[in-house]
């Protein structure tokens, strides 16, 4: 069977009549950047009314100051025993701003909605431009909870290795250290028996560290001046900044093409704000810990996501280049030498088969696939493109992928996996 149409069925299989699960047995739920991904394969299939309900049932979780968790919790009573943490672990009502019509999580998710709202209306032949006016207000003021909440010149602070997507990488060992006692949770964990190598999932301390971070949330009220107040565990995130970003100049353009007023920020310098003076590395942005004032190095491809904004310079992606260069020579002995591992293999804390300390995953090379075609670097675009396409024709449409083999890893036919292959599909112009 083609490519397109594998993926169009994992697609269809995964559908919960208006949302998207991000794979059959692991995770029951609707995940917010999971379905910021999706939607985007259902534009890419023509499929208006599926990409159209996934991202209003997303938006039935929004809370009233706009923030949008990172779980939402449909079918509750039906799955609440398949997933650890379930929805009362969050207590969400403890806010006064959460929905009483479904139950969410407390944090958050790299904010990807509008940059993936816009991208999927660029697939769509035509498409319904009320809804999209419907819509709009809430995508607005998800971004003006990110502008008001969690932004200092546009970089953006994460509460929670969960917020970042990227969960049990390296990047958090040094904040988590810095938490206070853990509590232990570990024993309430679901993943486990659902995967065939336990070894691949966070251990037991991240679980433990993971809900005690959600303990400290709900002592705060889930209020966001209180928790930037006295909150242990605050990282600015390139990631998240990079999609905010990026999502605001998307707001913008699609505000725009309706004619609504538009107030979205414009005078950003966060690149500066994430630039080490004491790096001597290609690309000097690391991540900020702001609670214990440090940098938080890691061998990995996180500098590469500025490229996802207007606002990166020429010196930059001459950098980029150089970067990437020397990226295609290390990698030059492995079957897919362009696609990016979450921690690189030449990191002494790299693990080739551990979620996210290691292995490859689809939705970040898209989106440094994403974010270089936009600056034209499309002689490194292409590549990635190439070798997305190929590991996923080749080995099937998995969670992650071992970075030294190739092997597919984690949950098969992953929902994001399928849909950001079928974006690719489609985008041919180089
Ligand atoms: C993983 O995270 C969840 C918690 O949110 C989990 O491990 O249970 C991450 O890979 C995250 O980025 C992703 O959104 C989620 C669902 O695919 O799974």
């Amino acid at each position: 069977m083609e490519l397109r149409e594998r993926a169009q069925q994992i697609l269809n299989m995964n559908w919960r009549n208006g949302y998207t699960v991000p794979s059959q047995k692991l995770y029951p739920f609707q995940w917010n950047w999971d379905s910021g991904f999706i939607a985007i394969g259902y534009a890419a299939m023509q499929n208006e009314q599926y990409f159209w309900q996934e991202i209003e049932y997303l938006i039935k979780g929004q809370w009233q100051n706009g923030f949008l968790p990172h779980i939402i919790y449909h079918n509750e009573e039906k799955y609440r025993d398949q997933y650890f943490p379930n929805a009362d672990v969050w207590a969400s009502s403890i806010s006064g701003d959460a929905p009483e019509s479904v139950k969410t999580s407390g944090i958050a998710q790299p904010p990807v909605l509008a940059f993936a709202l816009q991208r999927g209306l660029r697939h769509l032949q035509s498409y319904d431009q009320e809804r999209l006016r419907t819509i709009l207000p809430s995508v607005a003021q998800l971004q003006s909870f990110y502008r008001n909440t969690r932004n200092s010149q546009g970089a953006i602070s994460i509460y929670h290795p969960w917020e970042s997507g990227m969960d049990n990488s390296p990047l958090w060992d040094f904040p988590l250290q810095h938490i206070g006692e853990l509590q232990k949770w570990h024993h309430l964990r679901r993943d486990l028996e659902k995967v065939d190598d336990p070894s691949m999932r966070p251990t037991h301390k991240d679980y433990d560290a993971y809900l005690t971070l959600v303990d400290h949330l709900k002592t705060c009220n889930y209020d966001p001046e209180t928790i930037r107040k006295k909150y242990p565990f605050q990282v600015k995130d390139i990631l998240a900044s990079a999609f905010f970003i990026a999502g605001e100049q998307s707001l913008a353009e699609m505000q725009r093409s309706l004619d609504i007023p538009t107030n979205t920020a414009t005078d950003v310098d966060w690149q500066k704000m994430f630039h080490d003076p004491t790096s001597d590395d290609t690309l000097p942005y690391h991540n900020y810990d702001v609670c214990n004032r440090k940098f938080l190095p890691l061998e990995c491809p996180y500098a590469l996501f500025f490229l996802l904004t207007d606002h990166v310079s020429d010196q930059y992606k001459q950098q980029v280049n150089t970067f990437l260069q020397q990226h295609q020579q290390k990698m030059s002995e492995y079957p897919y030498p362009n696609l990016h591992a979450s921690v690189y293999p030449w990191s002494a804390k790299f693990v080739p088969n551990c979620y996210w300390k290691g292995p490859m995953w689809i939705n970040i090379n898209w989106t440094i696939y994403c974010g270089l075609k936009k600056h034209g670097l499309t002689k490194w675009s292409t590549k990635i493109r190439e070798q997305i396409l190929k590991i996923v024709d080749e080995q099937g449409f998995y969670e992650y992928f071992h970075p030294i083999s190739g092997e597919g890893l984690g949950a098969d036919n992953f929902s994001w996996t399928a849909a950001l292959v079928l974006d690719l599909l489609n985008d041919t112009n180089e």
